[in-house]
């Protein structure tokens, strides 16, 4: 009892006070009425499966196609999205399935739009089971939230927060070294897990059965792939030869750098450097190479020049592979590759798309775990270079 003599209880006044007090702090959280201004968030809607109207708010993950099935590329339609409070979610029990109606699929569905892949967006509707999973159906409002990356800074809205703090007011090889301390120490494929991913991440968004040839543009089955003439394989655009990296899980496997193309136009290619001019490439429209370089279509050119700038940053000399670098010159078999003069053009004439966007979030998201920066900030290139 000594040891209490100096504590007061409290009054049964305070004590009722405290209890409404935490009343108040703990109500907000419980799922906003349908009419409220705030969205609910995708982890809200899953929880209130009750047939009222509500404005839910999520990021698109993909296409539900069954149950337990959502598809991130190769989109079969415009009938249906799936959302989750991450860009980064494969569970499908974190995601709420949306029905596209009619008048939405123009705008909304992904086989028309599969650029709203990592895209936040608000859509309006009854919470109720689609696909027999939690759902959102007969919409009547579907609206791009319209935020920012946040601390990532960018225009994509899926950069992860703060991804790209530490290069924040860098430039020439500080930039480039904090940017190598962000990606590094990613997840790497195996050279076999390489032909399954390049069928994902190099889709033909107008048909899911193919993949289109980086080079070339043409869209081909996604199972003609292997090592004879017609078929298609693994494009190393940073040449396995500059750098000797081979194909073991590294720079060789990397699918930053890797393209699905044409068997006989990657022979073409071979190790040669990049540069403009020369003759017309058969079967690969405006191709053109000569004896030390090679010259892709338009409208690959930037989407290339990126995947090499990433490859130069993101190899030093680590993880026991050479230290790639991007220099003036045609090189031939050496660490180097060129010529950066004109991959810097090529990535000011042909600026970051919507495609190229996606690509970048699904190599993130579901096989390397990090980023190609000069997809996320071009304008790094003319920092570093
Ligand atoms: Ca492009
Ligand atoms: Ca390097």
């Amino acid at each position: 009892m000594t040891r209490m003599l100096g504590m007061r209880r409290p009054p049964l006044a305070v004590l009722a006070l405290t209890l409404f007090t935490s009343f108040l702090l703990v109500a907000p959280l419980r799922p906003a009425p349908a009419s409220a201004a705030t969205p609910l968030t995708v982890a809200q809607a899953i929880a209130t499966q009750d047939s009222s109207v509500a404005t839910v708010r999520g990021y698109v993950v993909g296409q539900p196609t069954a149950t337990s099935t959502v598809v991130t590329s190769g989109f079969p339609n415009d009938y249906a999205l799936a959302l989750a409070d991450s860009p980064g979610t494969t569970a499908t029990s974190q995601m709420v399935y949306v029905q596209v109606p009619t008048a939405f699929r123009s705008t909304f569905g992904l086989r028309t739009n599969p650029s709203l892949m990592g895209k936040q967006v608000d859509v309006t509707g009854t919470l109720s089971a689609y696909f027999s999973h939690p759902g959102l159906k007969d919409g009547t409002s579907f609206a791009l939230a319209g935020t920012s990356g946040g601390g990532g800074g960018g225009t994509d809205p899926s950069i992860p927060p703060g991804y790209y703090d530490a290069a924040t007011g860098r430039t020439g090889a500080a930039l480039a070294t904090a940017l190598h301390g962000i990606i590094d120490g990613n997840q790497t494929l195996s050279y076999t897990q390489v032909w399954e991913a390049l069928k994902v991440t190099d889709a033909d968004p107008a048909n899911a059965n193919n993949v289109i040839e980086f080079y070339s543009g043409r869209s081909i089955a996604k199972s003609s792939n292997g090592g004879s003439v017609g078929q298609w394989n693994r494009e190393h655009t940073w040449p396995q030869s500059h750098g000797d990296f081979g194909t073991t899980a590294g720079p060789g496997t990397d699918l930053h750098h890797l393209r699905p193309e044409d068997v006989t136009i990657n022979s073409t290619r071979g190790n040669k450097d990049f540069d403009n001019g020369g003759s017309a490439v058969t079967n690969c429209t405006d191709c053109f190479t000569d004896a030390d370089s090679f010259e892709p279509r338009d409208s690959v050119k930037g989407d290339l020049a990126r995947g090499l700038m990433y490859m130069a940053v993101r190899y030093e000399g680590g993880d026991g592979f050479a230290d790639l670098e991007l220099n003036n010159t045609t090189n031939g078999s050496t660490p180097y590759l060129g010529k950066i003069s004109v991959l810097l053009a090529w990535s000011a004439a042909d600026p970051v798309s919507t495609a190229e966007r996606t690509r970048n979030n699904l190599i993130y998201n579901s096989y390397q775990g990090n980023r190609n920066p000069f997809v996320d900030h071009p304008e790094y290139a003319e920092a570093i270079w």
